[in-house]
């Protein structure tokens, strides 16, 4: 075989995986949508009483109301302009609204702010037992496959057990884990990191935070306080503030990115337990009723569960059983 067809072959490979990634990881939400689109789309014909069930199924699903609206009435709209009759033509108009409103997310790459050359810092910030310090062990792991040097700096020193925890991850992952006691300040643990990972040539810096959204002055300080050593040592640095957020705490999840939005900035959301919701939903409204790209989903608890969002496999996904049973009937 040519070395180009071996390659050619190899890269189509790597997509499908990830392709398949996304669809387990996904398939709750997808079972239980296309289970209810089809339901709508196999009505007999398109009237009101079509488009409202659709509201319902969008809804249930976790897109939001005002996302949902914005969804049925384009659907309306084509509809007319198109002069479409059959409710089965509406699956793959569904698929094009919904690319079209994720448009401006990465198409292909997760669109991270990594420095060539230089010590790129990340700080992950979200409540409690959203996945953030899961999150920085995948994280770390998919740097590290890609050649990166990574170091991580346990700066939860609040919840019990946060600092063995990013051990536990620094071990599996073979990463240096800049650690201080449990309860010292975070802000002191993050500056240690930089030292380190400088000292050591790292390319990454993952920072962990401690996330008690009860006390939220509390929180602010320290978030800032940690985002002021970081910015006196890399001028330009955090490069990366990246949100995690439970897929499962549904609309819940768009309060928590108000609030950490105003303690911090915040330039990225990682979406995480999608595998666990029929709610994947929630990534849309995301998307449409913040400012802040979504640049990650987790799709379960090992180190390579996370997936850079890209539109066209999310949405591939969500249908991907509709799409798979079209597929057999014809
Ligand atoms: N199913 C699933 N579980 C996850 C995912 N991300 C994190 N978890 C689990 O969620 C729990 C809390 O995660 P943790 O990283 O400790 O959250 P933190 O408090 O924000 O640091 C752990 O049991 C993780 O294994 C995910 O994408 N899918
Ligand atoms: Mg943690």
């Amino acid at each position: 075989m040519s070395f180009f067809k071996r390659l050619k072959e190899s890269v189509s490979k790597t997509t499908e995986s990830v392709t398949n990634k996304f669809k387990s990881g996904l398939s709750k939400t997808s079972a239980s949508l296309a289970g209810a689109m089809d339901a709508v789309f196999m009505r007999s014909h398109i009237d009101e009483e079509m488009y409202e069930e659709l509201e319902d199924v969008l809804i249930s699903a976790d897109v939001g109301v005002n996302t949902t609206l914005e969804i049925v009435d384009r659907l309306r709209k084509e509809v007319k302009e198109r002069r479409i009759k059959e409710p089965a033509e509406l699956q793959p108009l569904m698929s094009e609204i919904l690319a079209d409103i994720l448009k401006g997310e990465a198409a292909h790459s997760p669109s991270m702010n990594i420095q060539d050359g230089e010590l790129t810092i990340v700080l992950m910030v979200g409540v409690n037992g959203v996945g953030k310090t899961t999150t920085i062990g995948k994280l770390a792991h998919y740097y590290k496959q890609q050649g990166k040097k990574v170091v991580l700096a346990a700066g939860d020193t609040f919840r019990a057990g946060a600092i063995e925890q990013l051990q536990v991850w620094g071990e599996r992952v073979e990463v240096d884990v800049i650690r201080h006691q449990a309860g010292s300040d975070p802000a002191a643990v993050i500056y240690d990191g930089i030292q380190a990972a400088k000292a050591r040539g790292a390319d990454i810096l993952l920072c962990d935070t401690a996330g008690r959204l009860q006390n939220k002055v509390n929180l602010m300080q320290e978030l800032t306080k940690v985002h002021r050593v970081i910015q006196r040592e890399i001028p330009g640095a955090p490069h990366e503030t990246l949100l995690v957020l439970d897929a499962t705490t549904g609309q819940n999840a768009l309060q928590q990115a108000k609030i950490f939005n105003d303690a911090t900035g915040l330039s990225g959301i990682v979406l995480t337990k999608m595998d666990g919701t029929a709610k994947g939903g929630i990534a849309i409204a995301i998307r449409r009723e913040l400012a802040t790209p979504v640049k990650w989903i987790g799709l379960g608890e090992q180190m390579d569960d996370l997936q850079p969002f890209i539109t066209d496999q999310f949405v591939h996904a969500l249908f991907a059983n509709a799409i798979a049973q079209e597929e057999k009937v014809q």
